[in-house]
């Protein structure tokens, strides 16, 4: 374990931010781009944390599916940082990429979950996402814990790289250290939530509609559906809509729409305004307290409040519940669903 990732497993990543890649702290500082490489869940983790390093970074960054990057020519140059991420730690494709990255002079960075697993190996220093294991192959608390981690990093960055003032550090920082019980809050929506998936438990198509970080949330629940319930469904930007998935949409498509208060708020209100007047069933997770989307829409599940860049740790949850319940319902086996490995290691 000393050797993967240079004996600095973090025990509190909360109080050692960078913690685990001390030796590349300087290299990530004066970054002039970063690529991040992943597969599924994790690569949707990699989307959030593209939006949080360039708002606060100012870092350019390139986010890519592991399995088609380590099959092209990618431009990368010595000193690039590429990140890789994953739950399992073995993920073959996400391994490649790494190796291939590594060939053309990357800085190759880890975030993964299980300890001595071979992408921590591979990795020239990475941290330890620490969130347990995953009892089921549909990644779940393993994304929460990946984008703490990758935002604890970029704040860090910025802080040092003098992007962020210190005072709006300070407050995202205390925002993060509250979010358990944002979570824990959050958890509380089951019982409503299972009651709309009994409503939608049949239907053959959702779509998934997100804007700003709400959009990485939109494509992850709409593979958490997939994975666990088959159910086909497509996640997309919600200002993407108009551009061919509107066609979709009738009284038969259930819409969800991550729709928490953000600087993108207005413009999805104008999102659920155009689904209902298609006559599409809205399903809506919106900020507590919200007084407007609730009188839109067919569904409304409330979540806390919290700064932007951190709401995708919240607003996930009742969209993994939504699965969930969905899932078993149809009588699915959540934990092993069909057609799908724990690790997907060729
Ligand atoms: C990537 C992944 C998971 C998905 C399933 C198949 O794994 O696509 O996100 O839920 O388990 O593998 P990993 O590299 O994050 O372990």
């Amino acid at each position: 374990i000393k050797d993967c990732f240079r004996g600095r497993l973090i025990a509190d990543e909360a109080k050692l931010v960078l913690g685990g890649i001390r030796d590349y702290a300087t290299a990530l500082i004066n970054a002039e781009r970063i690529v991040i490489v992943a597969c599924g869940t994790s690569w949707h983790a990699g989307l959030v944390a593209e939006y949080i390093f360039e708002e606060f970074c100012r870092i350019p960054v390139e986010v890519e599916y592991a399995s088609e990057f380590r099959y092209r020519n990618p431009v990368i140059k010595e000193g690039d940082i590429v990140f890789a991420i994953s739950q399992s730690g073995e993920t073959a494709d996400t391994l490649a990429a790494m190796e291939l990255a590594k060939s053309k002079g990357a800085i190759v960075l880890g975030v993964c979950n299980v300890v001595g697993s071979s992408i921590s190996r591979v990795s020239h220093e990475g941290v330890y996402t620490h969130a347990g294991p995953e009892i089921g192959v549909a990644s779940t608390k393993a994304f929460t814990a990946q984008l703490t981690v990758l935002t604890m990093i970029a704040l860090k960055t910025a802080l040092r790289k003098g992007t962020i003032a210190e005072q709006r550090y300070r407050e995202i920082l205390v925002d993060l250290e509250n979010i358990p019980k944002k979570v824990e809050k959050a958890l509380k929506t089951d019982e409503q939530v299972k009651k709309i998936a009994e409503i939608y438990k049949d239907a053959r198509n959702f779509l998934y509609l997100g804007r700003g970080y709400n959009f990485p949330v939109a494509l992850e629940g709409a593979l958490k559906l997939k994975e666990i319930s088959y159910i086909h469904a497509e996640g997309y930007p919600a200002a993407e809509m108009k551009h061919g998935p509107i066609a979709l949409i009738d009284e038969e498509m259930p819409v969800v729409v991550i729709a928490t208060r953000d600087s993108s708020y207005d413009k999805i209100v104008s999102n659920i305004q155009e689904v209902k007047a298609r006559k599409g069933k809205v399903i809506a997770v919106v900020s507590e307290g919200d007084s407007l989307i609730p009188g839109m829409v067919d569904h409304t599940i409330e979540v806390p409040g919290t700064h932007e860049s951190l709401m995708p740790m919240v607003s996930t949850i009742p969209l993994q519940l939504l699965s969930y319940h969905i899932a078993v319902m149809r009588g699915c086996n959540v934990d092993q669903p069909r057609n799908l490995a724990k690790s997907v290691t060729v």
